[in-house]
């Protein structure tokens, strides 16, 4: 028997912002969101960042599926901003996207806009700035949009125990967002000139944050480089980790031999720990209920993030908002962007446990601790950890969830065929702070002042800086990661709009036409079946060779696009594009989105 439940708690909690139009029922949600520009200390460090309604992270904007929103910005930050919606498709609503340049012209300083949209899906999504780099000023927040009545759960996969049945979906309907971060003392505007000014790509962060909420470790040198395995030794080309548990700027693997100007980097942006304890994320969780839902969202600017809680496995149920079949892991590893939510069961002694989250990235160790205190138990905590400060599992039991194995609940598989191919080259092109997705040319960030390409998609039409799709039909993008340009990390690449499949996966150069001629040679390295469906695609490292992927997507959504890396130095750096969807249907703009527009109007 499938379980399905009634979202009472979010309906009432939406009551005070609900209204209904006059000639039908749309549900409308308003959700009003100033922005300003104060001091903040996360962390313990104190530093000019952004607040959403006087709170960090931002409020979380709850919806029901099938609801429409409207989301006014009201912008008191010096300067200019845009907000996007990250994983909503915005089906029939493209110029609520956020991109500037794309989608729209950036909000003013003293500006206001209002987005609109409807929520076409239902999950764990979130809200954030697109304007140069200012994710990394703390422009964020949540959403979680409750599924439509009678949506199908794959919570019988977990358990058909009718008190286990009734809880899970009691503990899915009221979730505990966990928002995970990373943060840096500086500004990004200041990472941005001292990128350019020193030809740096700037790797290195101060803390991680659970719910806006973390410390500076500083554990020390010796502690820090015995948590690097042997077989990533050679990276360090003879020197130490720095105090902040980074790669020394010296290293040029990660810096390339582009000439560089040390003396323009700030001592402290590399090395220079100071520790800091201002207090750790605390997650009440209530055992007479069973279950916890904690769904996960990852807003990190740098580092990918192993998550795990003491003595708790946990099924990971949805990813990137949609259901999939359930997995029993002990950890799970958080690419930019991603969301994962999981059920975790309160069947332990009632006390204190460790979330823990570390960075596990090459470029830098970094970590954090927040607290799931049992409500009525004792604060007493015995720590079990199964991963270290390094993200790495602490013996051989522990299991982590492997993305390529999630399989999407109910089943939603690609077309066998595609009818266009396109290959994008991913580099580093012309200096250590530049990226490209596609022919080695970036994305230069001075054209998130032109002409929104949503109103005249032939602007960039002479450059491999667009590519055009015709609706209905099916597309393949491959990424080539070249090891021509130096070495390159894992991208987390996000598109915009819709899901895609993540088809298939290689290693070495790509040696093919396209999909249906390598499904020929290797058809191991491809599933057309049933792959994992997602709005971020993690590429390989590209370590010792060049590495590929494939995603698949069916294009239904006529509009203008961004896909880019969720890195933020790589997107400011220029790795990204817009994909033209639907041409050949290509929309008309509503006025109140054109020219001189913020979305306001009497319609
Ligand atoms: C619950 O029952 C369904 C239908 O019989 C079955 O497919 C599923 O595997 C069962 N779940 C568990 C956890 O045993
Ligand atoms: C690395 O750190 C260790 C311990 O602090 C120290 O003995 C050693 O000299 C350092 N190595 C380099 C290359 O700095
Ligand atoms: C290097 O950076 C310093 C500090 O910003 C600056 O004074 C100097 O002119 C730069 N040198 C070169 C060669 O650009
Ligand atoms: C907060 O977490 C850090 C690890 O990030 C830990 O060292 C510290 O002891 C924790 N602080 C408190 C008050 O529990
Ligand atoms: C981590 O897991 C691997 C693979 O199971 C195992 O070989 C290794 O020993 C484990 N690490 C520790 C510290 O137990
Ligand atoms: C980006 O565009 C601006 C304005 O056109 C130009 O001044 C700058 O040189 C460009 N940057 C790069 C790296 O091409
Ligand atoms: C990648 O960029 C580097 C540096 O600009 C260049 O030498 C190399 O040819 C590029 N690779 C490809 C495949 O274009
Ligand atoms: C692709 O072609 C290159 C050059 O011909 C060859 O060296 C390489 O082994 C091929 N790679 C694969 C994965 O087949
Ligand atoms: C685009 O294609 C989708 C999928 O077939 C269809 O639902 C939609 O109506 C089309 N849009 C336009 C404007 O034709
Ligand atoms: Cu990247």
């Amino acid at each position: 028997m499938r379980f399905s439940f009634l979202p009472i708690g979010l309906l009432v909690a939406n009551l005070a912002s609900l209204a209904l139009g006059d000639e039908d029922c749309r549900e409308i949600v308003r959700f009003p969101l100033t922005l300003t520009w104060e001091k903040g200390a996360p962390d313990g460090f104190e530093r000019d960042m952004i607040f959403m309604n006087g709170q960090f992270p931002g409020p979380t904007l709850e919806l029901n599926e099938g609801s429409y929103v409207e989301f006014t910005v009201t912008n008191n930050l010096p300067f200019e901003t845009t907000i996007h919606f990250h994983g909503i498709e915005q089906l029939h609503s493209p110029w609520s996207d956020g991109v500037p340049g794309v989608s729209q012209r950036p909000i003013p300083s003293g500006g206001t806009y209002v987005y609109k949209w409807r929520a076409t899906q239902y999950g764990t999504y979130w809200y954030h700035g697109h304007l140069a780099g200012q994710l990394e000023d703390g422009l964020f927040g949540p959403i979680h949009i409750t599924p439509a009545k009678g949506t199908v759960t794959p919570f019988d996969l977990i358990s058909n125990n009718t008190q286990d049945l009734y809880q899970l979906a009691e503990a899915a309907a009221n979730p505990q967002i966990v928002v995970l971060s990373d943060w840096s003392h500086f500004t990004s505007e200041e990472l941005r000139d001292i990128s350019l000014a020193a030809d740096i790509d700037p790797l290195c962060g101060d803390s991680i944050l659970i719910n806006g909420k973390g410390a500076v470790n500083c554990p020390g040198v010796p502690f820090l480089m015995s948590l690097i395995p042997p077989a990533e030794l050679p990276v360090l080309l003879g020197a130490n980790l720095t105090d902040k548990g980074c790669l020394p700027l010296t290293n040029f693997l990660a810096q390339t031999s582009y000439p560089h100007n040390f003396s323009a980097v700030p001592a402290s942006l590399f090395s220079g720990c100071h520790a800091t304890d201002p207090g750790n994320a605390t997650i009440l969780a209530d055992p007479h209920q069973g279950w916890v839902s904690l769904n996960f969202i990852s807003t990190a600017s740098l580092q990918e993030m192993v998550v795990s809680i003491d003595d708790h496995p946990m099924w990971v149920y949805a990813v990137d908002g949609r259901y999939i079949v359930p997995q029993l892991v002990d950890a799970i590893t958080f690419s930019h962007g991603s969301r994962h939510s999981v059920f975790v069961q309160l069947n332990q002694p009632a006390r204190d446990y460790t979330l823990r989250v570390a960075g596990d990235g090459l470029n830098q160790k970094v970590y954090a601790q927040g607290t799931l205190h049992y409500i009525g138990g004792h604060d007493t905590n015995i720590p079990n950890p199964s991963i270290n400060y390094a993200g790495a599992n602490t013996s051989a039991s522990v299991t982590f969830l492997d993305d390529s194995t999630v399989v999407p609940f109910p089943p939603v598989a690609p077309s066998q065929t595609v009818d266009q191919t396109y290959k994008l080259l991913l580099n580093r092109t012309g200096a250590a702070w530049q990226w490209s997705l596609n022919d080695d040319t970036p994305y230069n960030e001075s054209l998130e002042d032109q002409t929104p390409l949503l109103w005249d998609p032939t602007e960039l039409a002479h450059t491999p800086l667009t590519i055009t799709t015709l609706n209905n039909t099916w597309v393949d993008l491959i990424f080539l990661v070249t090891i021509s340009g130096g070495l390159q990390p894992p991208h987390p690449i996000h598109k915009h709009s819709n899901k895609a499949h993540i088809i298939g996966f290689g290693e070495g150069e790509f040696n093919y036409t396209d999909v249906a001629e390598a499904l020929k040679y290797i058809p191991g390295n491809f599933n057309l079946d049933n792959p994992p469906y997602r709005d971020g695609f993690y590429t390989l490292p590209a370590a010792t060779s060049s590495t590929w992927m494939a995603v698949r997507y069916f294009v239904e959504n006529p509009g203008a696009f961004f896909l880019h890396c969720h890195i933020n130095p790589h997107l400011t750096g220029g790795m990204a594009l817009v994909i033209l969807d639907g041409i050949d249907v290509w929309p008309t703009v509503p006025t109140q989105y054109g020219p001189g527009g913020n979305g306001q109007c009497d319609c």
